[in-house]
């Protein structure tokens, strides 16, 4: 006699859903292996649907340190605030260190000795200035002549 419940393989026979990643036979049906980033859909649970980790909670989900998330298919990304970059090997937003850039673009012209902080930069002055360490951006100005100041700094 020959055997009446012919089990389909979806997975040889290249019939299962094209978002399977990972075609895994199942008793009369089949499911799927999902890649990183994806999770199985849980309603056909024959399809790799991706997680919107944005949804999810800082720190679990997505990185603590990403500002904003913004999902992708497969993964997320993040936009940083001012004075952070995004930290292109992991999903989150670093200081920026202004005073490895170059003075009068990366920090004030007038800053002596640029002091890396989180965020911004703080400067040390040489005697005869004031230190003006009220802003992210630091900064020297000369004694008793603060209407100077500040803001020869990056566009
Ligand atoms: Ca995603
Ligand atoms: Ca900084």
């Amino acid at each position: 006699m020959p055997n009446d419940f012919s089990d389909i393989n979806e997975c040889e026979d290249n019939t299962h859903h094209e978002d399977c990643h990972s075609c895994v036979i199942t008793e009369g049906s089949y499911t799927c292996k999902c890649r990183n980033g994806y999770e199985l859909d849980p309603i056909t649970k024959q399809r790799c649907i991706d997680i919107d980790e944005c949804n999810g909670t800082k720190g679990t989900h997505y990185h603590l340190d990403c500002h904003k998330c913004i999902n992708t298919i497969g993964s997320y990304t993040c936009e940083c605030d001012e004075y952070y970059e995004f930290y292109p090997n992991e999903p989150k937003c670093i200081d920026v260190n202004e005073c490895d850039g170059e003075r009068g673009v990366d920090f004030n012209e007038d800053c002596h000795h640029c002091q890396n902080t989180s965020p911004g930069y703080t400067c040390r002055c040489n005697a005869g200035y004031d230190e003006d360490n009220t802003h992210t951006e630091g900064n020297c100005i000369v004694m008793d002549q603060r209407i100077k100041i500040c803001n020869t700094k990056r566009v």
